[in-house]
C-alpha cells in the first residue's frame, strides 16, 4: 500500500505512536492484530485446561487455593484480551466461534497433557515463563488498547511464574519419587515450551510485516534465545537437567547454544494432530453448548427490561 494515507500511518508507527480504536490503519494491520489478539485470547482459555485438571487433585488446601486463582486468572486475560479485539470491530461471539470450529488457532503448547502434580510446577515455571518474555516487550506494541491489556496481564503472569518455580523447588528437594517426577516434567514441558515463540524466523511468514507495524517488537528465535538463557540457570538452581545434551554456553554470542524443537512436531500440533488437540476442542465446544440456556436467559432479560422501557 503505497497511498498517503498508509505512509502517513507508517509514520506515526516509527514515530512510537499508540495507534487507537478509531484512528485509520491498514486493513492488513488490522486483521494481524485481530488474528494475533484473538489467538492470544484463546490460549488464555484454553490453557485452562491443563491446569483446570489438576484443581481437584492438588495436595493441599493452600496448593488448590493458589491454583484456582491463577486458573481464574487465565480466563480474566482471556476476557480482557477479547474486549481488546473487539475494538477493532470483530464480536467475542465471532471469535468464540471461529476458535470452535477450527478456523482460529491458539497456543500449541496448550495441546500437551498435564500427566502428574510436578507438571503444575513445570507450566507455571516453563509455560508462564515464555508467555511473560513475549508479553513484556508486547507492552509497547503499537496498538493502545493491546499495549495496556499487556500492562497489567504481565503482572499476574509474573505471580504465575513463580508460583510454578515454588511447586519445582518443592519438588526437586523433596523425596526421591518427587525428584523424579520434577525432572520428567521439565523432560517433557521443555521442547513444548520452546515451541511457544513461533517457528524459527526463516519459517515465520508474518514476522517481517508484523515488526514494521510493531504489532512484534521481537523475532520468534530472539524471544527463544532470552528464554534459554534465563532459565537455564534457573534449571541448575533446581539440580535439575535441561533434556539437550547439546546445551552449551556459548562466550562468543554471550548465550546458549542448544538443540532446535522438532519442527514437524509442531506444524503437526498447530494443524490440529497434537496429542490433546481433540480433546482441548471438545472440552470448548461442550462449554459453549452447555452455556447456551445462560446466554439466552439474558438476552430474552434483555429484551423484556427494553421493551418496558418503551411501554
Ligand atoms: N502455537 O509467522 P508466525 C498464554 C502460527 S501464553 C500455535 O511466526 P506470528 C498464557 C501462527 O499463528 C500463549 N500457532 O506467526 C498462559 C501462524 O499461523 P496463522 C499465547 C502458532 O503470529 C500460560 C504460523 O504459525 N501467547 O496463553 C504458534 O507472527 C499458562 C506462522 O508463525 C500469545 O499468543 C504457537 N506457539 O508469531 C495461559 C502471544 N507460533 O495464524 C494459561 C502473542 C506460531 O498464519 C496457562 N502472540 N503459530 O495461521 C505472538 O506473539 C505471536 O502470535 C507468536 C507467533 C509469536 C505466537
Amino acid at each position: 500500500d503505497n497511498s498517503p494515507k498508509a505512509a502517513a500511518f507508517q509514520a506515526r508507527i516509527d514515530r512510537g505512536e499508540k495507534i487507537e480504536p478509531k484512528d485509520w490503519m491498514p486493513e492488513g494491520y488490522r486483521k494481524t492484530l485481530i488474528r494475533q489478539i484473538g489467538q492470544h485470547a484463546h490460549s488464555e482459555i484454553v490453557g485452562q485446561l491443563p491446569e483446570g485438571n489438576w484443581i481437584t487433585r492438588a495436595p493441599t488446601l493452600e496448593r488448590k487455593a493458589i491454583l484456582l486463582a491463577k486458573v481464574q486468572d487465565e480466563a480474566g486475560h482471556g476476557l480482557y484480551l477479547y474486549c481488546a479485539a473487539e475494538t477493532l470491530g470483530v464480536s467475542r461471539d465471532e471469535l468464540t466461534e471461529m476458535l470452535l470450529d477450527g478456523r482460529m488457532k491458539y497456543s500449541s503448547i496448550f495441546n500437551y497433557p498435564t500427566l502428574t502434580w510436578a507438571d503444575m510446577g513445570a507450566v507455571g515455571w516453563l509455560v508462564d515463563g515464555a508467555a511473560i518474555m513475549n508479553q513484556v516487550p508486547l507492552q509497547r506494541t503499537s496498538y493502545g488498547p493491546y499495549a495496556r491489556a499487556m500492562v497489567r496481564i504481565c503482572k499476574e503472569e509474573s505471580f504465575h511464574q513463580r508460583q510454578g518455580f515454588d511447586i519445582m523447588m518443592k519438588m526437586a528437594n523433596g523425596t526421591e519419587a518427587q525428584r523424579r517426577m520434577a525432572q520428567d516434567a521439565l523432560d517433557r514441558f521443555w521442547y513444548p515450551s520452546l515451541m511457544m515463540f513461533g517457528p524459527s524466523d526463516k519459517d515465520s511468514v508474518h514476522s517481517a510485516q508484523s515488526m514494521a507495524w510493531r504489532i512484534k517488537m521481537n523475532t520468534n528465535d530472539e524471544l527463544r534465545q532470552k528464554f534459554v538463557d534465563q532459565t537455564v540457570p534457573q534449571a541448575e538452581y533446581l539440580g535439575l537437567t535441561v533434556p539437550d545434551p547439546d546445551l552449551r554456553w556459548n562466550e562468543e554470542k554471550g548465550g546458549y547454544d542448544f538443540t532446535q524443537p522438532d519442527w514437524s512436531e509442531f506444524f503437526e500440533v498447530i494443524k490440529g494432530n497434537g496429542p490433546c488437540n481433540a480433546e482441548r476442542l471438545e472440552a470448548r465446544n461442550r462449554a459453549w453448548d452447555e452455556g447456551r440456556w445462560v446466554r439466552d436467559g439474558l438476552m430474552a432479560h434483555a429484551a423484556k427490561k427494553r421493551a418496558a422501557k418503551v411501554a
